[in-house]
């Protein structure tokens, strides 16, 4: 009797959950992205967060998001977040717990913080990334939903704040379909959770909420942007840009569109470049509200196969990196983490770093703009993509559209890279297109760019890339693994290199695997020695290709990958690392320091 009332309250559950939810989705997307959160006023909620594990995703039917209590005398609840162990936030669930290491599913997340609205404003809850699909709750109420692992979003959480206490939960499910973005193998460890800050962020009723504030391509004294008022739009339609520094102010007018445009003649301007990350502080004042935050201006261009920065040419002396931290597991975050990283590659003598597969944390791009590194940033349509499906393309288009909107202003980023390795195909070439559409719409100033892996001959020695997506893109990578997927490292020395773009080309990735330590001849894969042959040989033969305008290998750290598991000397991850997971440096490691010294020798 007892089970068969406990069965009837379960299905009354589900079907009252999923009516709850149903019936709360229309207003559930996002609010528009609110750009430099660090520049406003914020409350971190960052910290220990309940968690609890939901495996068989009964989280809605059971009704988690209203935080109730086990011992009330009218419902029954069966849970308890305030009993319930914790989670750091922002980090991964993998590495915080041994028995959440292979969770891949749905977990809930839940904290109370104190408030005290004030009139005149708005509130939002800010997350950096939650991996993979998110829902989000404030006081029983349902905020907003997101999908991808690793871009920023935003709920209004204005109408749902308490005076004083207030409790947030948030539901997050990192179970892999083939039809997201990324698909359903990547060579990477799906890190699942709240991974990013998150934040309770005021902005005034009217405020800025998105702003561009770029040099014209082509010219290199002459910045222009725009900025756009979120709110009641019969307020203000006013605001003024300024530059102390150069003593430049002007005065920004409102289009058609609604975007308050400006334009700065700026012939004083000292430009971004790695060898000078000059940046200026601009403020942005719309008497409604204000921000302001660090800039730098440079100009980036191509021109026939050269690459060209602030009109000179180029070689992009780079590394290619995981968001891994080193010491320690789990997903990196935050500007120590960024410093370390991207020290490495200042060490290798990098003037450029391939963010892969997905955008990094805000703070890397900003690390690097201060630290003066090029930077490619992509989103993770990676192998094994649902190229027919319209709803794929969407959640693609959705990465894209929040990863410009986050880094547009980081002079550091010069290439947007719409994805890596795909088959050809024409479904593959319409979804790319479309994306590059996207991409070139948000952000005419910077390059796009693609790591492709498809050669045209029947023999191995002659590599023609003529991948048609080529023609689409401004520069094209090339990921090629001579010497360890595809025979021995002596064949790179007879290798050819031809395409029918001109274009510039980047080997976006390149090397083999090697165990930090273990030792042996040159021919015996796993050892330091072969790695080091594999990049000694890929060096002599990249000296040799005529629209090589450069070069990030595979890659700077070992990183996790549930693919790797040979005992002993993967014990699960990919070691094409030039540095252990620990930050001990591998042969390999000095033959690219000293093939990127000279290179920036010759090129100062
Ligand atoms: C690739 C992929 C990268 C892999 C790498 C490898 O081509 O782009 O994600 O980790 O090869 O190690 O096989």
């Amino acid at each position: 009797m007892k089970h068969i009332a406990y069965f009837t309250w379960v299905l009354t559950s589900i079907f009252c959950g999923a009516f709850v939810f149903a019936s709360s989705s229309p207003a559930q997307s996002p609010s528009p992205l609110i750009q430099n959160v660090a520049g406003r006023k914020t409350i971190s909620l960052n910290g220990d967060w309940h968690y609890l594990v939901d495996p068989h995703e009964e989280g809605i039917a059971r009704r988690y998001y209203l935080n109730g209590k086990p011992f009330g005398r009218r419902d029954f609840v069966e849970y308890d977040f305030n009993t319930a162990p914790t989670l750091r936030v922002p980090g991964d669930w993998n590495f915080q717990r041994p028995e959440l290491q292979w969770y891949e599913g749905l977990l809930w997340y839940q904290r109370s913080f104190d408030y005290h609205p004030q009139a005149n404003t708005r509130t939002f809850l800010y997350f950096g990334a939650a991996n993979y699909r998110a829902r989000v709750w404030l006081n029983e109420k349902p905020l907003c939903e997101h999908e991808g692992g690793f871009t920023p979003f935003n709920c209004e959480a204005t109408s749902a704040l308490q005076e004083g206490a207030n409790v947030v939960i948030v539901s997050v499910n990192d179970t892999r379909h083939a039809d997201d973005i990324p698909s359903l193998r990547p060579d990477w460890f799906n890190y699942g959770g709240l991974t990013r800050d998150v934040l309770v962020v005021q902005v005034p009723r009217r405020f800025i909420d998105q702003y561009s504030v770029q040099l014209d391509r082509g010219g290199s004294h002459h910045i222009t942007g725009w900025i756009r008022l979120a709110g009641d739009s019969n307020e203000s339609q006013k605001a003024t840009i300024r530059i102390p520094e150069l003593k430049l102010s002007t005065e920004a007018a409102v289009d058609k569109d609604g975007l308050l445009r400006f334009s700065l003649d700026a012939p004083n301007l000292e430009l971004w470049s790695p060898e000078k990350p000059k940046l200026y502080r601009v403020e942005i004042n719309a008497a409604v509200d204000q921000v302001s935050e660090e800039i730098g201006f440079r100009t980036i261009e191509t021109r026939g196969t050269d690459i060209l920065l602030n009109g000179k040419s180029t070689f992009l002396r780079g590394i290619d990196m995981h968001e891994e931290p080193v010491g320690r597991s789990g997903r990196a975050h935050g500007e120590n983490d960024a410093r370390t990283l991207l020290g490495w590659a200042k060490e290798l003598g990098c003037n450029f770093v391939r963010l892969a597969h997905y955008p990094h944390d805000e703070s890397m791009v900003r690390t690097a703009d201060r630290l003066g590194l090029m930077v490619w940033s992509e989103v993770p349509v990676y192998q094994g993509v649902d190229f027919k499906n319209p709803q794929t393309l969407a959640r693609a288009t959705q990465q894209l559209t929040e990863m410009i909107t986050r880094d547009r202003n980081r002079a550091a980023i010069i290439l947007w890279s719409v994805s890596n390795e795909t088959p050809k195909s024409s479904e593959r070439n319409a979804f790319l297109q479309q994306l590059i559409k996207t991409a070139r719409t948000l952000d005419p100033t910077r390059l796009i760019t693609t790591a492709t892996n498809q050669t045209n001959s029947t023999e191995p020695q002659k590599k023609i890339f003529d991948d048609p997506i080529i023609a689409d893109l401004d520069v094209f990578g090339v990921n090629e693994y001579i010497g360890w997927y595809e025979g021995v490292p002596a064949d790179l020395d007879v290798t050819t290199w031809a395409t029918p773009y001109e274009k510039p080309m980047i080997v976006s990735e390149f090397g083999g695997e090697a165990k930090y330590g273990l030792h042996g001849p040159v021919t015996q894969r796993w050892t330091e020695e072969n790695q080091e042959e594999i990049y000694q040989h890929q060096i002599a033969a990249l000296r040799k290709i005529p629209f090589l305008r450069g070069t990030s290998p595979w890659i700077l750290k070992d990183f996790r990958s549930p693919h790797r598991q040979l005992p002993r000397l993967q014990d699960g991850f990919n070691r094409k690392g030039l540095i252990s997971e620990y930050g001990e440096r591998k042969k390999a490691f000095y033959v690219l320091q000293k093939f990127y010294r000279e290179l920036a020798a010759q090129t100062p």
